[in-house]
Order: structure tokens, then sequence, then C-alpha cells
């Protein structure tokens, strides 16, 4: 069931939180006015373009740029020699085996994946860039390539970086290995598995771009760009390009998409900005599709063997898993992070487990630097758990609705410490299970099943009990596990005299409307009309520290800064409010919007009018400084942990491997909503990727590191008929440890998916005695499994 939109001047203020009120931000989008990077335009502006390499892995002999120099309308040609500058993007998650090779803004001598950079030329037009940039001759001598880590990781394998080291890049391990080995001495049944997550590119519709001005007089480097955090771009650029933090502006315009592919420092931009200040012109770079596919940091890339421990009950005992994650051929920002922080810790799943060990081997290998993409180490483990919890009760010939329900953590035992760091805060899993089995009538499905199949048609039911943590943060717990970064989230919300207010947060939205729903959250707050209320994120120069958008945080952690700052402005105002009605400031009352005397409602004064006064500064209480707003930092004391339990039924034609998903249950518990339709498109947008993992999706590239999916034509992502009407309800757990009680939304349809569809396949074939086949599920693949096992 759809949720209906409402104008927010029909709802009263008191209900503005938590009403689907429609997003501001739409018509400007929808009607071309919004301005992307690549809508920038500056008189006597230059284009960028790369020379880039056509080989997976190669030495880089002679640049010869003459030729691209001499062509008319060529500014300038530049290779690594031509800038004195540090040029190394830095790694902003350091582990304590990490092992971090340089990573050059442009090549020199060696290139390590197709689409490594080693020259830019800069010319008064974006066709004469591009082709100025084919006309550099680079001289290569192509050496061998790997691209997945197992064949990284293996004996005699070709290396990336210094020969002596091999490529493992880091080995990382969590939880308690004695205790889980012990587990599996004393089971009654061990379930095995091994799995692959394929690499996936993020195809943001809008390409990674940069515009770059430099103001030689004052030094002053202004950078557009299509980013998810300026903040920390400016901070990692200032670095790289060696230009003073407070000199460089960063700015992200209109953003159209990210889905984590604009967190990560990347050579392009740094070297855009470079180009400017060389030239002292404006200079513009737009990546091209084939450039996007080539260079975006990918996401996932996990090779792993899992096994379970159960006992003659089938309780689970132990869980023991050791992953191969490829990291591509240099550390991206925050690679590391990804298949340890954010996937270790995930591993218990929505389940009690007792023991539980991880090892995780990170690998360099001949492919883009790879980072996170939405979800990033918490769908790889969420897929993992769903498959082997589904494989066991098969083993075990339990039904696996129940074998769930058995092994959950109880909703009595939060907070829940799991072996695995992190502690789960509030939880009710049992609650999602039912809610959607009631949904798609799970028995009676099970009845139509045997009825299909001795009709010949293969019907399969695949659940997903997915958790995650997002609302990244916290701090602490990154710190210990490598963080080079804080992660907390700040504000500052300021009431201007005529008692509207701009709100600006560090956040940097993308498309998850944050302009309506933070408008939501002030309004809410402040008791000012949400129309007189303006957010301003996305820009170094005006919002005054921030970290960004991504791992789901915009709402838990923006949304918690946004409330305490506007708390802090009711303080004061209750304070200006006493002062003028002559009482405690204790027994002034605040109710949405409007401050009394305890007792005395009849004499109330606005807060819009108290922002008069506060700016008049006529009459204050005795030391009190003018002006009415307030700023923030908001760190949360741990992660937020949204569930939910998804549910597919798929359709599967054993003689085409053909697949067909005909329903999609999703029950989310995101804790309180700020805006139940966003709440329902990012949930929507996430499954939509997530089948698109499950059955379309995948990087291929061959035995050269050259990409075979380089395109919208090879790499398929999913169209709108290939996914069905998603049936979505949601329960509310509230957040315990945020004044808003509210859990990420932004990437659990990417967590929850893929392992939802999986099992629905592997059930509806068990038949065929098919319990694993390779994402995406491509109809060759299924065909032939069915083929194998037949
Ligand atoms: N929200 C809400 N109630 C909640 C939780 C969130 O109303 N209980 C609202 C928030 O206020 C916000 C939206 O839902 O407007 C998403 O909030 P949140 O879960 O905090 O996620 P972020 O805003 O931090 O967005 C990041 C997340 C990530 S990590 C990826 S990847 C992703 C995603 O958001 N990329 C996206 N959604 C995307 N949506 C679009 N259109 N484009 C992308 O690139």
């Amino acid at each position: 069931m759809s949720i209906e939109t409402i104008d927010a001047d029909e709802v009263p203020i008191e209900e503005v939180l938590g009403s689907a009120v429609k997003r501001r931000e739409d018509p400007s989008l929808i009607t071309g006015r919004a301005e992307y990077t690549d809508d920038i335009q500056r008189p006597n502006m230059l284009h960028m373009a790369a020379t880039r390499s056509p080989y997976g892995h190669a030495k880089v002999g002679d640049i010869d740029t003459s030729e691209a120099e001499a062509m008319d309308g060529v500014e300038a040609v530049f290779t690594a020699a031509d800038f004195d500058v540090p040029g190394e993007i830095p790694v902003g998650w350091l582990l304590e085996s990490l092992r971090t090779p340089p990573h050059p803004i442009l090549a020199s001598e060696r290139v390590r994946y197709q689409g490594d950079a080693v020259a830019v030329v800069v010319a008064d037009s974006r066709a004469v860039a591009a082709d100025a940039a084919q006309a550099v001759d680079v001289e290569y001598e192509q050496l061998d390539a790997v691209t997945s880590p197992g064949d990284a990781l293996a004996e005699g394998a070709p290396t990336l970086h210094d020969e002596d080291d091999g490529n493992v890049a880091f080995e990382w391990e969590l939880g308690d290995a004695e205790k889980t080995s012990a587990a599996f001495e004393d089971a009654d049944e061990i379930v095995d598995i091994d799995l692959v997550n394929q690499l996936l590119i993020s195809n943001p519709m809008e390409p990674r771009a940069t515009v770059a001005e430099y103001d030689a007089g004052s030094d002053d480097l202004r950078v557009h760009m299509t980013s998810q955090n300026p903040h920390l771009h400016r901070l990692l650029m200032s670095g790289v390009i060696d230009h003073p933090e407070q000199k460089l502006h960063v700015r992200a315009p209109d953003v159209g998409g990210g889905f984590g592919a604009k967190i990560h420092h990347y050579a392009d931009e740094a070297l855009t900005a470079l180009c400017a200040r060389e030239l002292e012109r404006p200079v513009k770079w737009v990546a091209t599709r084939t450039e996007g596919f080539q260079t975006d940091a990918p996401g996932r890339g996990h090779e792993t063997s899992a096994r379970m421990a159960l006992d003659a009950d089938g309780h689970i005992t132990g869980f023991e898993v050791d992953t191969k994650a490829n990291l591509g051929a240099y550390l991206s920002t925050f690679a590391p992070a990804v298949p340890t922080y954010l996937y270790g810790t995930l591993l218990s799943g929505q389940y009690d487990i007792p023991a539980i060990h991880v090892e995780v081997t990170g690998a360099f290998t001949n492919v883009p630097p790879v980072d996170a993409y939405r979800g990033a180490g918490r769908p790889e483990a969420s897929y993992l758990v769903e498959r082997i919890v589904t494989q066991a009760a098969r083993q075990i010939g339990e039904d696996p609705a129940e074998f769930r329900r058995k092994n959950f953590v109880d909703s009595d035992d939060f907070p829940y410490q799991t072996e695995v760091a992190v502690e789960y805060d509030s939880g009710d899993y049992e609650k999602t299970l039912d809610a959607a089995l009631d949904a798609i009538d799970y028995d009676a499905f099970r009845e139509e099943q045997e009825l299909a199949r001795e009709d010949g048609k293969y019907l399969g039911i695949g659940l997903s009990a997915y958790i995650e943590a997002c609302g990244l943060a916290p701090s602490e717990l990154a710190g210990q596990l490598g963080a080079q970064a804080g992660l907390w989230e700040s504000s500052l919300v300021r009431v201007h005299q005529s008692g509207t207010v701009t709100a600006y947060v560090g956040t940097s939205g993308h498309g998850q409307g944050h302009a309506t729903t933070f408008s939501q959250i002030v309004a809410d707050e402040l008791g000012i009309p949400y129309d007189d209320v303006e957010i301003v994120e996305g820009d170094t120069d005006e919002v005054p520290q921030g970290m960004g958008t991504y791992g789901s945080r915009s709402a838990a952690v923006g949304g918690s800064a946004l409330v305490e700052s506007a708390r802090k402005i009711v303080e004061k105002s209750r304070e200006i409010v006493a002062h003028q009605l002559e009482a405690d400031a204790e027994d002034v009352e605040f109710d949405h919007g409007t401050f009394h005397v305890a007792g005395a409602p009849e004499q109330s004064v606005g807060i819009q009018e108290v922002a008069g006064a506060a700016y008049l500064a006529h009459d204050l209480p005795d030391d009190m400084e003018p002006g009415l707003e307030a700023t923030s930092f908001y760190d949360p004391d741990n992660f937020v942990f949204p569930f939910g339990l998804h549910a597919a039924i798929v359709s599967v034609d054993p003689d085409s491997g053909e697949i067909e998903v005909e329903r999609y249950v999703a029950v989310d518990d995101v804790g309180n909503q700020i805006n139940p339709k966003i709440v329902e498109g990012q949930i929507h947008g996430g499954v939509a990727q997530g089948i698109g993992q499950a059955l379309y999706e995948g990087a291929q590239y061959d035995e050269n590191g050259t990409l075979l999916t380089g395109s919208l034509q090879d790499y398929t992502v999913p169209k709108a008929e290939q996914i069905p009407e998603l049936e979505t309800e949601s329960t509310v757990t509230p957040c315990p440890h945020n004044p808003l009680g509210v859990k990420g939304v932004g990437e659990a349809g990417t967590i929850a998916a893929p392992q939802a569809v999986v099992n629905a396949v592997t059930d509806a074939l068990q038949p065929f005695g098919v319990d694993d086949i390779e994402m995406p599920l491509t109809e060759e693949r299924v065909w032939r499994a069915v083929e194998e096992a037949k």
C-alpha cells in the first residue's frame, strides 16, 4: 500500500514531524531548475580530460605529449612530473597490519587498473580536450593481471606493489577463535558455505564532475563537485594538492545520486583543482559514462568460506568466517573500513550466537580502488548470514521461518552485546517476522507451492531477516577500529529577527530529501512553520563543519545535531520570556512555538516574537548576548540498528533459467519515521538495487584486467518492469539513544534484498537439489545449476 503525500501547509505544526509531507526539493528537480556541476558555466573556462591506461596492469615508459600540446585549443598537458605537490591520495582508515602503498593522482611508472590516469589535458572545449587526451602517446609494457581476491592471494599471483610482499593489504580478525573452535568440536551439526559477493558499480545517474576556480589575488580555490561530503573532501584535498584548508572551498551543488561512490577522494577532482590553480582559469571536468564504469570505486567483491555449528535442538552455537576482500589497485579513502568495521561487526545478524570468529584478508588486485556501494559491508554480512541460516534450516529439515524465530535475539534481551564488538540497542525481530509472514500469507504459499510443483511450475519463497548498523558514528568505536576521522555531525540553527529560520547541517544530501525531513525536524522542535525553515548543507563556506552523508547517518546523527541546536534556542528563548514576564525560567513552559508561564496560558509569547526581541536587544536579561542561534556537535553513543524481514516469492523456469519475482514484501523497522513517504521511497530504491545485485548486476573483468561490462549495454541495471510492485510495511521500535528515536533507512533495502531473492530461487529449485547459485542469477547460471544438479 503506497503512502499518500500531503502539502505541508495542510499539516498542523504539532503533526509535521512524522507526516508524509511532499518533498520540497522535487519541483526544482523535475522542472529542470536544479543546478548540477555540469550546469556551471564560467567565462574563460577550460575543460580537462584524462589520458587513461587501456591496460589493467602495465609498466609505463615514455610519455610523449608533443602532439597533444600542438593541437589547436589545447592550453596545457600535465603528467605526474609537472605537479610539485604531494599528489598522493591518503587513506582515512588505518588497521594495524595495513600496507599503504603510494596512490599517486597520476601514474608515472606503472598503471595498475584500466582507467588509471597518466596525463591530463586542458583545452578550450571538452571535445578538444578529449581528442588531445587520446593523442598523448604513452609507451606501455603490459604485465600479468589479477582481478579477484582469491586469485590475488594465491601462490605465484602477479603482484601489484612491493613485489616481496605479495598482494596482502591487511589481515584482520574479530571475535573469539578459541571459543568458536570449541563450539565446532561440540557441534551436533555443521553447515558449510562458500560464496561470492560480486563487485558492483554504483552508476549514479549524474557522473562525477568538478568545476574549479582559482583567485590568485586571494589564493582562494573554489571547487564545485558532486560530493557526498564536501568538508571531508576539503580536508583531504588540501593535503593532496597542498592548499591551505581555509583557502579551499568545496561546494556540492545538486547531486544526481551517489550510492557511496561520491564519498571518496579521487584523483580527477584534485587534478581539476590543480589545473585551475596552475593556469589561473576556471576548469571543468565531467566523467563520461565509460570513465565512471572504469574509475568510480566499485563496491563488495568478497569471497567467503564459512561454517555454522548447531546443537541437537537446532540452536546456533558457533559461526566461523574466512573472507577474502577485493581492495582493488590502491587503497581507496575508507576501503579498509568496509570489509572490517562495517562487515565483521554485523555477523551475528538477528541471532543470539554465543561464539563467532571472523578473519578477513584484504587483497590488492587490478581493478579500480574498491570502496563503499550502498550498504558497504553490511550487505555482505547480511547476505552471508541469511544464506547460511537458510542452508542450516534445510540441512536439519526445519522450516526457515521457525529456524530463524528460535535463534533470534529475544526482544527482552536488549541491549544485546554481540560477540563481534557491537551492542544492539533495541529490536523486536519476531514482530517483523510475523508481520511479513502474515503479509505474504506464508502457510497458504507453501500449499500453493506444492500444488504448483505438481503442475511443473517451480515457485519459491526466500526470507531475509536483516539487521544493519548505521548512523555512523560512534567516533569512539570507529577510532578503536581504525578511523582517522570523527563521526559526529554538526549543526547551526539561526532564527532570524523576522522569525524565520536557516538551519545549517554538515550532512550533504544527494537524493534523500534532507531539505524536507530536516525542515520537519526544525519546525517541530521550534514550533515555527515548516515553510519558514530553510536547510543549508553541502557547502564548506556556509556550513561551519560536517562529516557528510553515507552510512545512513544523516537522520540519526545530522537530525539529532539539529535537534540539539534547536533545543538550545528554546532554552535561551525561555530565559528571554521569563525576563519579559518577570517569571522564573523553570516556570516558563514551551509548547510548539509558544511560551507561557505555568498556570497562565492566556499570556503567551511566540518564539518568533522572542527572536525579534533577541536581536533588538533593548531588554534582555543581564549578561545575555543578543541574537538567537546555536551550534552543536552531536556524537552518538552507539550506532542505530534498523532491522526487518523481507520476503520474496519467485517463479523459476528450470528449462530456460528465467526468474520472475512475483511478490516482494518488505517489513522494516527504522524507529520513528520523520517522513513515512521518504522512508518508503528509500526502501523502494534500495530494494531495486538489491534485486539488481541478485539478478542482473556484476562487474566482470577478463584475465588482463579489461572491464567487460563497461557500459550500460553490458552492465545490466534493473529496469522498472523488472521490479515487482513492492509491498511495504513497518513496525516502530524507537532508537533509545538519540533524541528523535530514529534509525537510518537509506541502505536497508539494498542490504535486505539480495538474499531474499537468492533464497527464494534455491527454494524453488529444491526438487532439483540446487542450494547455491552465484549472483547475479543470470538465466545461464540458473540453467547450468539445474543441469549440473540433475
Ligand atoms: N528518514 C526518515 N525517518 C527515519 C530515517 C530516515 O524520514 N527513521 C529520512 C531522512 O531524514 C532522510 C532519508 O530518510 O531524508 C534517508 O535518511 P538516512 O537513512 O539517514 O540516510 P542518509 O540521508 O544519510 O543517506 C545515505 C544513504 C546511503 S548511505 C546511500 S548509499 C544512499 C541512500 O542514502 N544513496 C542514495 N539513499 C539514496 N537515495 C538517493 N536518491 N540517491 C542516493 O545516492
